[in-house]
């Protein structure tokens, strides 16, 4: 699945874009995630409902830790279903919020059944009281790349903030082959975790986030 990359030096983010053919996105496109939110405008954007199975396999990419959904779960925004394909973490976040970034993010990554676009829900993980899901999941983070292990009793919703108040804007995937056909909604309130369980996550990978990319004329709406 493509040519090799990472988060630092010559295989860089700021390499992507010349790494391959298939990553001109990465430093050509205009509508680049992730990106500051800042200056969102209020809007009358459909609300969230999500409808996720509990289940699933944890794996460890070599980029992140991701878990392959359990299928059938699906997230609802107005009257567009999303199905959910994945959700994976990065450190720190990968977008900010007027400048200030959380210790992660997790990204909710769902597929569009007739458009294929992807609709990826993103919240961020601050630190304070533990949060029982990413406490299992975090002791089951399989340590070397390529590791699997199933996940029998996860229910991922356990990861949403008690609202669902988002940030939506047009972008794109945040890794090569960085392809905008992403709407992002991004979740206002953070979830708290451990401090413990995010060190966890950074004993594997303390730096898997790309920097944050130009607006360049788009906005970001927010649901008021
Ligand atoms: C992570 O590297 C995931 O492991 C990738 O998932 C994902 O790619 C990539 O991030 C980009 O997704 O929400 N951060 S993001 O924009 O979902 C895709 C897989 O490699 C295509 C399956
Ligand atoms: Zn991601």
């Amino acid at each position: 699945e493509g040519v090799h990359w990472s988060y630092e030096g010559e295989e860089g983010p700021e390499h992507w874009g010349s790494l391959g053919e298939e990553n001109g996105a990465c430093s050509a496109g205009s509508q680049q995630s992730p990106i500051d939110i800042t200056g969102a405008i209020k809007a009358d954007i459909p609300d969230l409902a999500t409808d996720w199975k509990s289940g699933g396999t944890i794996l460890n990419n070599g980029h992140t830790i991701q878990v392959k959904a359990a299928s059938g779960g699906t997230l609802k925004r107005g009257d567009k279903t999303y199905d959910l394909v994945q959700y994976h973490f990065h450190a720190p976040s990968e977008h900010l919020v007027e400048g200030k970034s959380f210790p992660m993010e997790v990204h909710f990554v769902h597929k569009h059944a007739e458009t294929g676009a992807l609709g990826v829900l993103g919240v961020f993980l601050a630190p304070g009281a533990a949060n029982a899901t990413f406490a299992s999941l975090a002791a089951k983070f399989p340590q070397k790349a390529g590791e699997e292990a199933a996940l029998d009793s996860i229910d991922a919703k356990g990861l949403l903030p008690s609202s669902l108040k988002y940030w939506a804007y047009e972008g794109s995937l945040t890794t090569p082959p960085c392809s905008e056909i992403v709407d992002w909604m991004v979740a206002m309130e953070p979830i708290e975790v451990d401090p413990a369980d995010i060190k966890k996550f950074t004993a594997l990978y303390s730096m898997n986030a790309r920097p944050a990319l130009s607006a360049n004329r788009r906005y970001v709406l927010s649901s008021s």
